[in-house]
């Protein structure tokens, strides 16, 4: 038995992330202070399927206009076009690798894997615009990020058996090589985990209606609420990343409709505004 490495690493490391957001709502963050960072805040918006996270990008950007933020690239996974015909006029699909996921699991989940990593990487990677390196206190928000493509989605595909052994070893040694290539570019300072029960989201999943998405049922969300809840709430995931480890997680909880109601919006925003105000 024992401990694996990763588990020895988080348990040298960690400072409880939990009580960190919970400190960062009543106060000052004991980590900050004086010698708080300069420099923008990057944050990432994490949650299931069809909770919201988009709904919620938008509020952000109607609150705050100006931070920075960059919408999950899911047009590119509908519409993956073959090289040299990018533009308007020439451009050509190869095809729905979304759909294509879903109608054959196994047949292309590591494929989406290696695909969405690459634009989340690209996304992820593109320098502050020159506007948010003047502002003050500049804020980056992204929809999902390379984390919750390995901790959530890979490892759920795996686990249920849509990614093979000898995928997911390749997998995760390639994302564990380029994550730390890239590491210092990478560094976030928050995640914003929206968190609703997996009925609510299937209820959302099937308002939205994304052909592509027609099979998903409530087992396969209930398999992602569960990843989400092992790494952003009970950290028993196995992270392998240092910098992952500390990073203070904001839970807002999304069953109450928020896409009407002001009163509601208003709640999640100055959680928000508390939240990064800390960070
Ligand atoms: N939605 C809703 N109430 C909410 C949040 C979202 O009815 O409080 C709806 C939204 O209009 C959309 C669907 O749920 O039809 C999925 O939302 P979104 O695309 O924002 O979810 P994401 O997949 O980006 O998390
Ligand atoms: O997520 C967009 C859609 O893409 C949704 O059907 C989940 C799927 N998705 C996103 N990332 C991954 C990875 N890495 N693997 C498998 N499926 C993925 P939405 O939550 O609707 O914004
Ligand atoms: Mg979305």
């Amino acid at each position: 038995g024992g401990m694996t490495a990763g588990r020895l690493l988080r348990r040298l490391l960690r400072t409880p992330s939990r009580s960190m957001a919970q400190s960062a709502v009543g106060g000052v963050c004991p980590s900050r202070g004086l010698h708080a960072e300069l420099g923008p805040r990057s944050l990432s918006i994490e949650g299931n399927i069809a909770v919201g996270k988009s709904t919620f990008v938008k509020l952000l950007t109607k609150t705050y206009p100006e931070w920075h933020i960059a919408t999950e690239p899911v047009a590119t996974w509908q519409k993956v076009q073959a090289p040299g015909t990018q533009k308007a006029f020439t451009a050509q699909s190869l095809g729905n690798l979304l759909d294509m996921m879903y109608q054959e699991p196994a047949r292309w989940s590591y494929t989406f894997q290696t695909f969405s990593f690459m634009s989340r990487l690209k996304v992820q990677l593109e320098p502050f615009p020159e506007k948010l390196l003047q502002a003050r206190k500049a804020v980056q928000i992204f929809e999902r990020s390379v984390y919750s493509d390995r901790y959530i989605f890979a490892k759920n595909l795996f686990e249920n058996g849509s990614i093979s052994d000898i995928e997911w070893h390749i997998y995760q040694d390639w994302h564990s090589f380029l994550l730390q290539k890239f590491a210092s570019q990478l560094r976030l300072h928050g995640f914003i985990y929206l968190q609703a029960t997996p009925q609510v989201c299937l209820k959302r999943l099937y308002q939205r209606a994304r052909e592509e998405e027609k099979g998903v049922e409530l087992t396969y969300l209930e398999q992602l609420h569960d990843q989400h809840e092992a790494w952003l709430v009970h950290k028993t995931t196995e992270l392998h990343f240092e910098a992952l480890l500390n990073i203070p997680v904001l839970v807002l909880d999304v069953n109450d409709d928020f896409s009407e109601e002001v009163t509601k919006q208003e709640e999640l925003m100055k959680k928000v505004n508390i939240f990064v105000k800390n960070l």
